[in-house]
């Protein structure tokens, strides 16, 4: 069984080199993963391909129409046939990215993406043919791709067998609400800085209790906010 992503996106040419490499590149050759375009420019029916228009009310700015968005999106349903898909917005006012909303959103095998554009995308989208908003945090980016990108990285290295060894998925920081404990490889000195004792005591249960307790240690100090909960 088979995750497919779908991207509507005005460019799709802007994921190919995140897409080709590492990650994601795994996930779709071990077949885990499919990733498929719409460019929503193709589903346009005026002759300049607009897809979006000035903003009723005024104000300025252009806005995202629907019948684009509308038309290829019935296409992917075509495409699909009676397969059930969940389609995301990524948009600012979203739901804000986090491990554990990553991993609701796997539940759905194939998944729609909408990227939009502009000074936003007509809100009839969001009523009519959107399932849930996402956004990858409060700052503002000048569109849906690179969050989209963000969305489909965090995803792929869920997919069981995407990533080598389960540990590396399942030992992570924000699953168990903690940063990460600090790491260390060779040398065992770099001119003066040496790597922790401990580490290299062979002691399996000493250097467990040490990496917990720099975990929380790092945790109060950096990110209070994760505790809380
Ligand atoms: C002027 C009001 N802006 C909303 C804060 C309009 C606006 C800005 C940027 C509308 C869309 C965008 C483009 N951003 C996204 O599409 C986007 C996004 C983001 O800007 N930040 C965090 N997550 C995301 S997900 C999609």
């Amino acid at each position: 069984m088979r995750y497919t992503i779908n991207i509507l996106t005005i460019f799709p040419q802007a994921f190919d080199s995140v897409f080709s490499q590492s990650i994601i590149r795994i996930a779709q050759e071990k077949n885990l993963l499919k990733i498929n375009f719409y460019n929503l420019r193709d589903y346009t029916r005026n002759k300049h391909r607009k897809v979006d228009a000035p903003s009723y009310g005024g104000g300025g700015g252009m806005v995202m129409q629907i019948e684009p968005v509308y038309r290829t999106l019935a296409k992917v349903k075509r495409d699909f046939s009676s397969r059930k898909l969940y389609v995301i917005l990524l948009s600012p006012q979203g739901k804000p990215l986090t491990q554990s909303l990553a991993r609701r959103l796997l539940r759905h095998k194939n998944l729609v993406l909408i990227c939009g554009h502009y000074e936003g995308i007509d809100e009839r989208v969001r009523k009519y043919l959107v399932d849930e908003e996402v956004s990858i945090g409060d700052y503002i980016l000048s569109g849906g791709e690179i969050a989209a990108m963000v969305l489909v990285d965090v995803l792929a290295r869920l997919i069981p067998g995407v990533v080598g060894k389960k540990s590396s998925v399942e030992n992570e920081s924000f699953e168990k609400g903690l940063l990460d404990w600090p790491h260390y490889t060779r040398p065992q000195r770099f001119k003066n800085w040496r790597v922790p004792q401990v580490l290299l005591s062979g002691n399996h249960k000493k250097i467990s209790e040490w990496r917990k307790g720099q975990a929380l240690g790092k945790t109060k100090r950096l990110r209070k906010d994760l505790l809380r909960t």
